[in-house]
């Protein structure tokens, strides 16, 4: 390893040892890794091409990966070799792999959920590839100035990304726009724009290297440099359109996760993308089979949201005017390959476009999709319409072009089911099916808790890596005081370390000891970040009014984004760096409450702040959160839930029993039953002393005294509308976080909760997931062990 270090430092990057720097240490280790890694990619690539086995599609607009060469060093179990190797020749392992930007091609949950699916089809051996787009600017970074956020473009291409492998021979025309001709009854579409789609790979090697998938990423480039006729004859802007479209359609990720905007280049995007993996995956297939009606026993093709829900018009388009298919036997063919997942239940996060501008950029595929309609209108009358007022429904869309549709939890799925596609339900009552969420266990344990994971590997030896239900022995363990002590002091280190690095980088100083309360997450106002925040304030005014007490101390961390154009998520921040600016100054309170929140929450940070916390914050209103994969990763590292019974955070709370979780607030069906009394906020407000107290602190400016009337609109709509319920769920909140204030006490009592937590989590690995949807939805199988037969 080490003259390999060297080898690359020298002949990769030019350098010499005495003359390097950390970025320069950073290349030359990853491409030491990347060789190893590549000598088990290959393998499993010709393995999967010669065996001609089904192949899984997995197509997402978001892949949020974080960072790489740690994760590559551990599935290759090189970490050992290579801080060793780095020793030697007097470099830090930790500071090296600290150089790496996150590749955060992703907004939140969505994303993340296809990385770890990335990770458990590659553990798993099942032969897939990921699709997805190589934006130039992933998720903005985030700055607070006085409090608020500013936006600062995300820049992690400008650094060589030496994990992809640039793959110039494999392109693709992607066309929009112009109009559609028929003659001979057939279509032809004649675009009127068009850029070339070019892959670059990304291997993704699952655990001990035992199979290697890929992350193909598509950037566009124009069809030639710029339109030497058109330039010549002056006409400039035409010149240089492709390549203006071209430069603009992979530049930025589109920061919003729930309001879908409508722009035009969101569309041109997913159907860039879209586009581009289907003839890729068509191309593959075409190379090794004759008769294009076996498509559905090579490929599975998973739609991670609508985002991608082009692809069923996109695939019949090509059987029918390519493959001269009949139009119903093209979209029934389409159909067995195509699987849709949906995320969320949020009316504003359904993608809508209007037709007016949808039939502009894909002429031919709004024709297809009127097809798509009557035939199934044709089968069901009656039936929900994709094309309806006016607008494309690409959740209509993505249903009826499903053989299968999932929910991501067993309430959110049962919800699916009654609400947004009840109708589309009646009709295929076989089609939606539940796949609950879950993480992998490899980066959401072993990497990013060394202290805890090492400890684990330690009693049961590393077999939970690949099969997390082996963690169920700890439950064994609960009444072995010599084990939960060792438990706490990884608890206690991990703490330790998040404290430092808070006095470092923010210069708060907070007590290991202090109970670490963390809400981390998008801002949005359906995840309640901004009742947290009022209960920080009510807890604030019980402990100046009685100090001595016998407090838990407490540090309230949270982290997080909000979408650029959503004020009131943007409010909510401010709002908080407010209260926190006071809290944190008041002599009264400072051995007893701290606000902490560090700006530009990634996913790197999440991996310092998850193994560090003792209360993991899932307390979205009922109904609302699909599902979240926090919740299960704090579980997983120890931490305890204070949550409502909202997405996975009902079957968490089945897996750790009641008593080790702690509930609150109104079910499902009450928020919906609530919401129908009229002046039920006001009521809640009347009935609460407390929150009232709060809330007039905060209207009378006692968090932002220059600017008195800052959150007079924020409180304004807890009073008069109240949406997620906020102000119905504070007291019961309150109470609950009381509950758990006693809870901490008993330490011996608390740590027997965490382990139990940390045991029961089995069933959230993303390796239990991934071997459903191969059961339920893709009909694969696992190609491990499968060279030799
Ligand atoms: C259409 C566009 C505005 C849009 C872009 C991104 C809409 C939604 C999204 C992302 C949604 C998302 O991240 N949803 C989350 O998916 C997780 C994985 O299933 C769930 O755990 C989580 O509850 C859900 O909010």
């Amino acid at each position: 390893m080490k003259d390999e270090i060297l080898r690359h430092l020298r002949y990769g990057l030019g350098k010499d040892a005495a003359h390097s720097s950390v970025y320069d240490w950073r290349m030359a280790l990853s491409r030491a890794l990347r060789d190893r890694m590549v000598d088990h990619w290959i393998p499993s690539t010709q393995e999967a091409y010669a065996s001609g086995s089904k192949r899984v599609y997995y197509l997402s607009m978001e892949f949020l990966i974080g960072r790489l060469v740690e994760d590559m060093a551990s599935n290759l179990g090189l970490v050992d070799e290579a801080k060793a190797a780095l020793k030697e020749l007097g470099q830090d392992y930790e500071t090296i792999v600290k150089d790496e930007p996150d590749a955060a091609l992703g907004n939140g949950g969505l994303g993340r959920l296809a990385a770890c699916f990335m990770d458990s089809l590659a553990t798993l051996g099942i032969p897939a590839m990921g699709y997805g787009i190589r934006y130039e600017h992933g998720l903005f970074e985030q700055d607070f100035v006085e409090g608020q956020q500013v936006e600062r473009p995300e820049t992690w291409l400008q650094q060589d990304h030496i994990w992809e492998f640039e793959r110039p021979e494999v392109q693709y025309p992607i066309t929009f726009g112009g109009h559609v001709e028929h003659h001979d009854g057939k279509a032809h579409w004649h675009p009127s724009e068009t850029v070339i789609a070019t892959a670059f790979d990304t291997p993704v090697i699952g655990w001990e290297g035992r199979w290697g998938n890929t992350l193909r990423l598509w950037a566009a480039m124009p069809t030639k440099v710029f339109d030497l006729a058109s330039f010549n004859r002056g006409d400039y802007l035409a010149a240089g359109r492709s390549e203006a479209l071209a430069r603009t359609i992979c530049r930025v990720l589109y920061p919003d996760d729930t309001t879908e905007t409508g722009k035009e280049l969101r569309l041109k995007q997913e159907y860039f993308f879209t586009s581009a993996s289907i003839q890729d995956l068509l191309r593959r297939f075409l190379s090794t089979h004759a008769d294009i009606r076996t498509l559905p026993d090579a490929a599975a093709i998973q739609l991670n949201d609508t985002h991608p829900a082009i692809a069923g018009p996109e695939l019949v388009r090509v059987l029918v005017d390519k493959h001269e298919l009949g139009m119903d036997e093209a979209i029934a063919l389409a159909r067995r390959c195509l699987g849709y997942t949906n995320h969320t239940l949020l009316p504003e996060a359904l993608e809508r476009w209007p037709e007016w501008l949808f039939g502009r950029v894909l002429p031919r595929h709004l024709e297809i999709i009127r097809e798509i309609d009557a035939d199934h209108l044709r089968r069901h009358e009656g039936a929900p319409k994709i094309l309806d007022h006016g607008n494309v429904n690409m959740g209509e869309l993505a249903f009826i072009m499903a053989h299968k549709v999932n929910g991501v939890s067993a309430l959110h799925t049962d919800l699916v089911k009654k609400t947004v596609f009840n109708d589309l339900h009646k009709i295929h009552p076989q089609r939606i099916v539940n796949q609950t969420n879950g993480i992998t266990q490899r980066r959401w344990l072993k990497t990013c808790n060394p202290a805890l994971s090492g400890l684990i590997t330690r009693e049961l030896g590393n077999g939970w890596v690949t099969d997390l239900d082996l963690l169920s022995q700890l439950k064994s363990r609960t009444g072995d005081v010599a084990f939960k002590e060792e438990f706490v002091a990884a608890k206690r280190a991990n703490k330790v370390r998040l404290a430092n690095w808070v006095t470092e980088t923010m210069g708060i100083s907070i007590d290991p000891d202090a109970m670490f309360d963390v809400q981390i997450k998008r801002i949005h106002e359906y995840k309640r970040q901004l009742m947290n925040i009022l209960e920080t304030v009510a807890l604030w005014n019980e402990m100046r009014a009685h100090p001595d007490a016998g407090w838990t101390p407490r540090v309230k961390i949270f982290g997080g984004k909000a979408a650029p154009g959503y004020h009131v998520a943007k409010e909510i921040i401010h709002l908080i760096n407010d209260v926190a600016a006071v809290i944190n100054s008041d002599e009264i309170t400072k051995d007893l409450l701290k606000v902490v929140y560090p700006p530009n929450y990634n996913v790197t940070m999440a991996e310092v702040l998850i193994p560090a916390a003792d209360l993991s914050e899932q307390i979205s209103t009922a109904g609302k959160e699909a599902s979240g994969t926090g919740n299960m990763k704090f579980a997983l590292n120890g931490a305890l839930t204070i949550g409502t019974l909202d997405g996975a955070n009902v079957e968490i709370r089945e897996h750790v029993g009641p008593e080790n979780f702690f509930l609150f607030g109104l079910t499902a069906e009450e928020v919906m039953e609530r919401r129908t009394q009229p002046g039920f906020a006001r009521a809640a407000i009347e009935a609460s002393p407390r929150l009232q107290r709060v809330l007039g602190q905060i209207v009378e400016g006692r968090f932002c005294p220059q600017d008195q009337g800052r959150y007079h609109g924020l409180v304004g709509m807890l009073y008069d509308s109240d949406y997620f319920l906020v102000t119905c769920d504070f007291d019961s909140y309150y109470d609950t976080q009381r509950r758990a204030d006693e809870a901490y006490k008993n330490a011996r009592n608390w740590a027997a909760m965490a382990l139990v937590n940390t045991a029961s989590m089995g069933f959230f690995s993303s390796d239990r997931t991934i071997k459903g949807y191969a059961h339920d939805i893709w009909h694969v199988g696992s190609r491990l062990g499968a060279g030799e037969e």
